[in-house]
């Protein structure tokens, strides 16, 4: 097996420089913004992270995830082994197992009665070889990816529209934009690079509406905010288009030239679209929704751009068509400055869909028409093509709870946490006779299932391309040899092939032999019909594709033209209804809302290692409105459990005026590893879009009802702990040199002692709070401490844990301070410069700080990254109007 930087597959080991001398330039590992980074690396795994001036995404900006990826490229918990079961096996066991074992499902119960679910987060060249595998030579197209929970929606939108998923924007756009709608998206923790442009823009003059049911960071900077009733996306839409045309908006010229419309689409946007029904049905203020309507009728260079409040939703395609129906009806679009703007979640959703990585395409943007699969079979010599689509996520974990799918391959992804229903999900793995994990980690709530866990190459050692929302295509670069036996997910895919008998289909020795034949597929007899085609020029040898600079398919407008890649060249109009929105039942009074934090990354698998990043969010929060939480008799800071048909789970109460009332949000990232309650995925329903298949994550009727506990407690632990502590409440975080884990619960405090390290004890106990302190020294350092109490306070985290970091023990230990006086900076605000709300506040009031600059200038605060920018501009106002 290859095992240095020098024999690595493919490598050109001349390419990488020796430590230090020079800085690499990659791809950040998170968001589909697609930031360049710049990247020197200074030790075996130590590397320096900067933005890279010269990405066209980022222009050298990064936000607080990709800023700290540094942080995250250690090889704590990291899978470096192939296992079979719980024992180390060696590559060739592992992958003939896989091979065999595949083998002898298919030749038993054919081809459909196996199953890949992909990801996102693979690399071009990895999902080009699992979709050719599965859809060429096994024969089925049961491969599906975590994007069909993600962006599917987008994709038949686009689909519907013009005929083929292309993305008619660029974030050149946002620099021309005059008015950005930002619908179902909380950019500025999202997609923060891509907000700080907007901003930017909006300095100069944009106008920035946001809708979203909360109001968020995003929220509370725009000019307007519609927080409206969720679900009524489509109503608010329809109701634009038809005020639009009132306005004399609509671009007749364009319609009549570029798009195809309906006999009757005018007369159904008629009904029930005037201002005063939507504001009804959106349950907003007419005023306000005028005032969006006039905004966008007045200003031709307008960019609307999406996410999961739209995608996610079992309407998800239809609220797409309402946006793309917008922007082609009023000429919005195919001109600098005004499109409808998906933006996607995961480093690479965007490569995937070009390879055809959904269950729901064959490959490069082909369908399953008879042409096309004559077409591709061709080209791969393949013996067996899918014949049709196949399962989609949801519909793929059925089937494997059914047991008509006996042997399942993930890879890059955690379904038994992002899954709607998961819990029933899990159960399906649990049935499953067959399942292989490839993942970077160990420990993952999906390894757990696995009959094998591939030990796949992480961000930082693989070597391929992503592209990024706005059809950006950019090379990641290794910048460390792969650690252990780990190996990239295209080689291991197609180690597999070849053992299952595809020995000359499988032939690559590096990803630049799978780009070529990926670009020449992209081409192959494409007479134009397909906008998706790669360029010649990127068709180079070895070097050329080491050497590649980031570029865009498509072209900046694609549709500059009005010609669409339809039969008759023009886009559709696609009529949409609002679908009745249900009343809340009385078991389940509540609409439960999930989403993202800023500074964390699904289930936390590597952001989860950043103490930094730990910071902004240490707990799962349940947000609720005030007037909501005090009529069901919840405390703000108490924990609650939140309950749904699907599952029940445990989250800590946060009081927030920004939500709507009757409406709860949580957070999707804690898992078993990191938790004991507070797993989201256990409670939305398993319901999909019709069309796109993708799920409705973000409106569960849900019902909340307080927690007590008897005890509360906190213990910090120099070491990673091997299973979550048995109590209620258990969250963990990594703080700098340990983990925290927050504690509460009714049962014996015994069980939580029993997992504090070996070594010296120093105690102290005040019975009539029922508070124990311990702290347990060994060596001569903090090498645990458990604080609990009953009735009385538990003291400020902050400088206990720089106390595991210390070369001694301070005198004042178990007092949980310093020996003097120590001021506590309150939760950390600004995660790069470590700045406190406290810290903030008190220099707002003794300096008089008027703006964000001011603070920066003041503090450093915001100046970094810039993601807390948003919190800082609310802390102004919050203190301003204090002092008012
Ligand atoms: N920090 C961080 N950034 C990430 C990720 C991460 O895990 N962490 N993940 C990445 C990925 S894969 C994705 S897909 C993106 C997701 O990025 P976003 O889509 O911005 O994130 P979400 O928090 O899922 O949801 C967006 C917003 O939709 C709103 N919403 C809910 N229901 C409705 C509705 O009916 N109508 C409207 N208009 N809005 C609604 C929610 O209140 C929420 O604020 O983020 C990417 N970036
Ligand atoms: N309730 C609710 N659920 C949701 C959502 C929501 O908004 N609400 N959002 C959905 C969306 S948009 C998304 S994208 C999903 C995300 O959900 P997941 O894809 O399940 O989340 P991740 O934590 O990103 O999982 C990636 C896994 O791949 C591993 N990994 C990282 N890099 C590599 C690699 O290079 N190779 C391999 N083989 N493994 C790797 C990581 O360790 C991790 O275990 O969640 C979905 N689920
Ligand atoms: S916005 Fe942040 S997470 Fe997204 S690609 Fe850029 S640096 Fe990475
Ligand atoms: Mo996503």
């Amino acid at each position: 097996m290859p095992r240095t930087v020098e024999d690595r597959p493919g490598d050109d080991p001349t390419r990488r420089p020796p430590e230090g001398e020079r800085a690499i330039r990659t791809t950040c590992a998170y968001c589909g913004v697609g930031c360049g980074i710049s990247a020197t690396v200074t030790g075996e795994r130590t590397v320096d992270i900067a933005g890279d001036p010269d990405h066209p995404a980022n222009r050298g900006k990064l936000c607080s995830k990709g800023t700290h990826l540094g942080e995250t490229v250690g090889l704590e918990g990291r899978l470096l082994h192939p296992m079979i079961g719980n024992k180390r096996a060696s590559w060739d066991k592992a992958l003939d197992l896989v091979a065999k074992r595949f083998k002898e499902v298919i030749a038993r119960h054919g081809p459909n009665s196996v199953a890949f679910y992909v990801s996102g987060q693979l690399l071009t060249e990895d999902y080009y070889v699992a979709n050719k595998l599965m859809k060429g030579f096994i024969g089925t197209a049961n491969i599906d990816t975590n994007s069909r929970l993600c962006m599917s929606s987008a994709v038949a939108g686009h689909m519907r529209a013009f005929g083929e998923d292309v993305v008619p924007a660029t974030y050149a756009d946002l620099d021309a934009a005059d008015l950005f709608i930002l619908v179902g998206s909380n950019t500025a923790w999202c997609h923060p690079v891509v907000y700080q442009r907007i901003r930017a823009r909006c300095e100069a003059g944009a106008k920035l509406v946001v809708i979203d049911p909360r109001r968020t960071e995003t929220a509370e900077e725009a000019d307007l905010h519609l927080a409206i009733r969720p679900g009524s996306d489509v109503a608010l839409m329809n109701g634009l288009l038809q005020y639009s045309r009132e306005a004399g908006a609509i671009d007749e010229a364009y319609l009549a030239a570029h798009v195809a419309v309906p006999e009757d689409f005018w007369d159904r946007l008629g009904e029930g679209n005037d201002l005063w029904s939507v504001a009804r049905i959106c349950d907003v203020a007419a005023a306000d929704l005028r005032h969006f309507y006039d905004l966008f009728a007045a200003t031709p260079r307008a960019v609307t751009l999406f996410s999961q409040g739209i995608n996610q939703s079992t309407a998800g395609t239809d609220q797409v068509n309402a946006i793309l129906n917008l922007h082609l009806a009023t000429g919005r679009i195919g001109k600098p400055g005004a499109a409808p703007f998906s933006i996607t979640g995961q480093p690479n959703a965007m490569g995937g869909r070009e390879v055809g990585g959904l269950a729901s395409t064959l490959a490069a943007h082909m369908d399953f028409g008879q042409e096309n699969r004559a077409r591709v079979q061709r080209f791969w010599a393949a013996p067996t093509m899918a014949e049709k689509p196949g399962l989609k996520a949801v519909d793929m974990f059925r089937a494997i709870g059914e047991g008509r799918i006996r042997a399942l391959w993930v890879m890059a992804t955690n379904p038994a946490v992002s899954m709607p229903d998961a819990g029933r999900v899990r159960e399906a793995l649990a049935a499953c006779p067959f399942v292989v994990v490839s993942d970077v980690m160990e420990k993952t709530d999906t390894g757990a299932f696995a009959h094998v866990r591939l030990p796949a190459a992480a961000w930082g050692e693989k070597d391929g391309t992503v592209t990024g929302s706005d059809r950006t295509i950019s090379r990641q670069r290794a910048l460390f040899a792969l650690p252990g036996e780990a190996m990239p997910d295209w080689w291991i895919v197609k180690e597999v092939a070849r053992r299952m008998g595809w020995k000359n289909a499988f032939t690559y020795d590096r990803p630049a032999d799978i780009w070529r034949e990926h670009c020449r597929l992209s081409n192959y007899d494409n007479d134009g019909a397909r906008i998706f085609s790669l360029p010649g020029a990127a068709l180079g040898g070895n070097g050329a594709y080491d050497a590649m600079e980031p570029f865009r398919w498509g072209g900046d407008h694609p549709f500059a033209e009005g010609r669409f890649p339809t039969e008759d060249g023009r886009a559709r109009l696609v009529p949409v209804a609002q679908r009745p929105l249900p009343e809340p039942l009385a078991k389940w009074p509540l609409t439960l809302n999930t989403g993202r934090y800023r500074d964390q990354w699904h289930t936390m698998t590597r952001t989860g290692l950043a103490p930094k990043l730990a910071r902004h969010r240490e707990e799962p929060l349940v947000e609720v409105h005030p007037d909501d939480g005090t009529r069901l008799g919840l405390t703000d800071g108490g924990l609650a459990h939140v309950e749904t048909p699907q599952g029940d789970s445990l989250y800590r109460v946060a009081f927030h005026d920004g939500q709507r009332p009757g409406e709860i949000f949580v957070p999707i990232h804690w898992t078993d590893r990191t938790s004991s309650g507070g797993r989201t995925g256990l409670l939305p329903r398993p319901l999909v879009d019709p069309l796109s298949g993708q799920p409705g994550f973000k409106r569960t009727p849900a019902a909340i009802a307080p927690v007590q506990t008897r005890w509360r407690a906190f213990l910090l632990l120099a070491r990673e702990l091997a299973t979550t502590p048995r109590c209620l409440w258990a969250t963990r975080v990594a703080v700098p040199a340990g983990v925290l884990w927050e504690l509460a619960g009714n049962g014996d405090l015994k069980a939580i002692e029993a997992l504090l390290p070996k070594g010296e004890h120093i105690e102290a106990h005040d019975a009539a709070r029922g508070t124990r302190r311990i702290a347990i020294v060994a060596n001569g350092r903090l090498a645990g401490a458990l604080f609990a109490t009953e009735t009385g306070n538990l003291p400020p985290r902050d400088w206990l844990i720089a106390q595991l970091a210390a070369p001694e023990i301070a005198p004042t230990l178990l007092a949980g301070r310093a020996p003097g006086v120590q001021a506590d900076r309150g939760p950390i605000v600004c995660v790069c410069f470590d700045i406190g709300l406290r810290t903030i506040v008190a220099a707002i009031r003794d300096q008089n700080l008027a703006d964000v600059a001011a603070i920066g200038a003041a503090l450093g605060a915001g100046t970094n990254c810039g993601s807390c920018r948003p919190a800082l501009a609310r802390i102004l106002t919050e203190e301003t109007s204090n002092a008012a």
